[in-house]
């Protein structure tokens, strides 16, 4: 730990161009207190700079572009159930934002875990051989029901919160309806389009990743920014283990699915996703099309490439799953070497 923190140190004070001196003192204040008590406390502006060096170095992260506004918030503090299912709450009405959305991360205590994927996600359950809701959430709904949640049935339904602190009973509670802010799907010139009945969530809030800063880990770190459209339009409501609905989009544009070389799946695919950002746009929630992202990124690549530091990334997750060979990322290679600070997997807490 020792050295993790003194690279993180190192980092911090040489990017920030802070005094030597006081780096020398930080790391000794820090080496003593590891000595003494086996870790250490990250004051909030390391916390707050690590976190954003976190996204920056998250390979597989499209959008990086932004990480220097992250908004960080510090709940290291708390412990008790009800202080963080309200820090858990507020993170949602803040980074929602009445859909001018903000990249907000809660950084919790390290006794803290949180059971779910995403704050906002929608349940899935099986019946009999269909799933009802989203299958990626099969085994999590299972686990809500056996801590006494019923949820309605619908495709849709959004599932409470389950939070652990060390090795207590889990915690589960709703989330208030009214700081949930969804988006009705409509098509620009397909007006049946709402006869599907589609919709998703505003705010993608991944919550199951450990965030690791100089050797401290916070399993408890839930992180946003705002979707790419084609994570909804083309993975979540297209997939076919997932929401499955090409095939609906193109009875309603009354494409021939007899035939693959009719190319209806693309064509379903590109209407789904002109959809989505069409009703992001026009209900104001922000969102960003797979096209203007590329061109952030590459941005985020010339902006880091002054600043004397190599970009790292992931090509296969990097790369759109729609019309990928249509941005630069499709065209180069890109090194996968892992950085830290950095979002990190970890099991499944159930
Ligand atoms: C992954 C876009 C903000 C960290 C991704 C992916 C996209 C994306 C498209 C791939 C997701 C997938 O294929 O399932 C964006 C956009 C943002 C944003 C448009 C808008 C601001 C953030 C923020 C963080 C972050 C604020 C963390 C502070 C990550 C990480 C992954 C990822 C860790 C990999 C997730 C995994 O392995 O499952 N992002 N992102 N992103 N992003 Fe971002
Ligand atoms: N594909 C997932 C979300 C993954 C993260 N994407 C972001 N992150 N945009 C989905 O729910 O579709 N973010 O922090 O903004």
């Amino acid at each position: 730990m020792k050295t993790q923190a003194h690279q993180f140190l190192k980092h911090f004070f040489e990017e920030e161009h802070k005094d030597p001196v006081d780096f020398h003192n930080r790391c000794s204040e820090v080496a003593a207190e590891i000595e003494a008590t086996g870790t250490y406390s990250l004051t909030y502006e390391e916390l707050n700079y690590g976190a954003k060096l976190a996204w920056r170095n998250s390979n597989k992260c499209i959008g990086r572009l932004f990480w220097k506004t992250m908004h960080v918030r510090d709940c290291r503090h708390i412990q008790q159930s009800e202080e963080i299912a309200d820090a858990l709450i507020d993170h949602i009405r803040y980074a929602t934002n009445q859909g001018k959305i903000k990249p907000t991360i809660t950084v919790f205590h390290p006794s803290v875990r949180i059971w779910n994927h995403q704050l906002i996600r929608y349940a899935g359950y099986q019946v009999g051989e269909t799933i009802i809701g989203d299958s990626d959430s099969l085994a999590f709904t299972q686990q809500c029901e056996r801590l006494g949640w019923e949820g309605k049935g619908t495709p849709f339904d959004v599932l409470p919160l389950i939070f652990q602190v060390g090795d207590e009973e889990p915690v589960i509670v709703r989330i208030p309806p009214d700081v949930v802010l969804e988006v009705q799907l409509s098509h620009p010139e397909v007006p049946a389009f709402t006869d599907l009945s589609l919709k998703w969530y505003a705010v993608p809030i991944i919550s199951s990743m450990k965030l690791e800063i100089g050797g401290i880990e916070f399993p408890a770190a839930p992180f946003n920014g705002w979707y790419m459209g084609t994570e909804i339009g083309a993975r979540n409501l297209a997939d076919e283990h997932r929401y499955n609905q090409l095939p609906a989009v193109a009875d309603l544009l009354q494409l021939n699915q007899k035939s693959a070389s009719s190319l209806w799946k693309d064509r379903a695919l590109v209407e789904l996703n002109v959809a989505v950002l069409h009703s992001f746009r026009e209900q104001g929630v922000s969102i960003v099309d797979h096209h203007t992202a590329a061109i952030q990124f590459k941005q985020f690549e010339e902006q880091e490439s002054k600043k004397g530091r190599d970009v790292t990334g992931t090509w296969s997750w990097l790369i759109p799953p729609m019309s990928p060979a249509t941005t630069h990322v499709f065209h180069k290679p890109y090194d996968n070497t892992k950085k830290s600070p950095a979002f990190l997997y970890q099991p499944n807490p159930y």
